[in-house]
């Protein structure tokens, strides 16, 4: 059985942005104590051995928040560290191939960035279990993202999705609550979070807002 999930503040942990492996463990553990409801670990200028040492450094910190751990892009990191899933790009593994390499009970986010990316997701309902939407806004922490979908295109992208949709991309405490307006399961952030200078109370403010927009 998969474990249950909660999208709320969904923290994507880039650990160059954060200034290296030590300080990202510390910013993980400020983001969790902050609310981050849920960890992604991303470093795309990494190879995969330190991400597989960062990795298998984080999950004994998730796990006592119990939030889970998802690698992205890579399958056989998040099976070597015992990660509880990934998440996937369009143009990476399939997921129906991703989920049968990781088995039932791993969790499987995607990323779709337009209505027929979200179309073809919806029919992979069962295999995968959340999507990612966006980039809302540029953002200069992924410079090969497609075009902003903004707002509203980001309202378009959750109305069509079959699954529980989170936010991302450019998404930072000035404009959380903006974003919350498109009604999604919740918001991805990665500078927002590894570049405060005070990550717990980044974190915490963004939960603040994410929690208010739903009352
Ligand atoms: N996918 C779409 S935008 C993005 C990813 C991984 C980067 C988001 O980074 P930031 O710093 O939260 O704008």
């Amino acid at each position: 059985m998969r474990a249950p999930f909660d999208l709320s503040l969904y923290f994507v942990l880039d650990p160059v942005q954060c200034g290296g492996q030590d300080a990202a463990v510390r910013v993980a553990r400020a983001a969790l104590e902050g609310g981050a409801t849920l960890v992604q670990l991303r470093a795309p200028e990494w190879n995969k051995r330190a991400w597989l040492d960062l990795a298998r450094e984080l999950l004994p910190i998730t796990r006592a928040h119990g939030v889970p751990f998802v690698i992205n892009d890579h399958v056989d990191v998040a099976l070597a560290a015992g990660a509880d899933g990934v998440h996937i790009g369009q143009r990476d593994l399939p997921a129906d191939i991703a989920r049968r390499l990781l088995g039932p009970d791993a969790l499987i986010g995607l990323s779709v960035s337009n209505l027929d990316e979200t179309a073809d997701a919806n029919a992979l309902a069962g295999v995968v279990d959340y999507l990612g939407a966006g980039p809302v806004y540029a953002t200069p922490t992924k410079t090969d993202a497609s075009a902003p979908c903004g707002v509203d295109g980001l309202a378009e992208l959750c109305a069509a999705a079959r699954l529980p949709t989170v936010a991302i991309g450019g998404i930072q405490t000035h404009n959380a609550a903006e974003v919350m307006r498109a009604r999604p399961a919740g918001l991805a952030v990665v500078s927002a979070i590894c570049k405060a200078a005070d990550p717990r109370t980044a974190a915490a403010a963004l939960c603040a807002t994410i929690a208010r927009a739903r009352t």
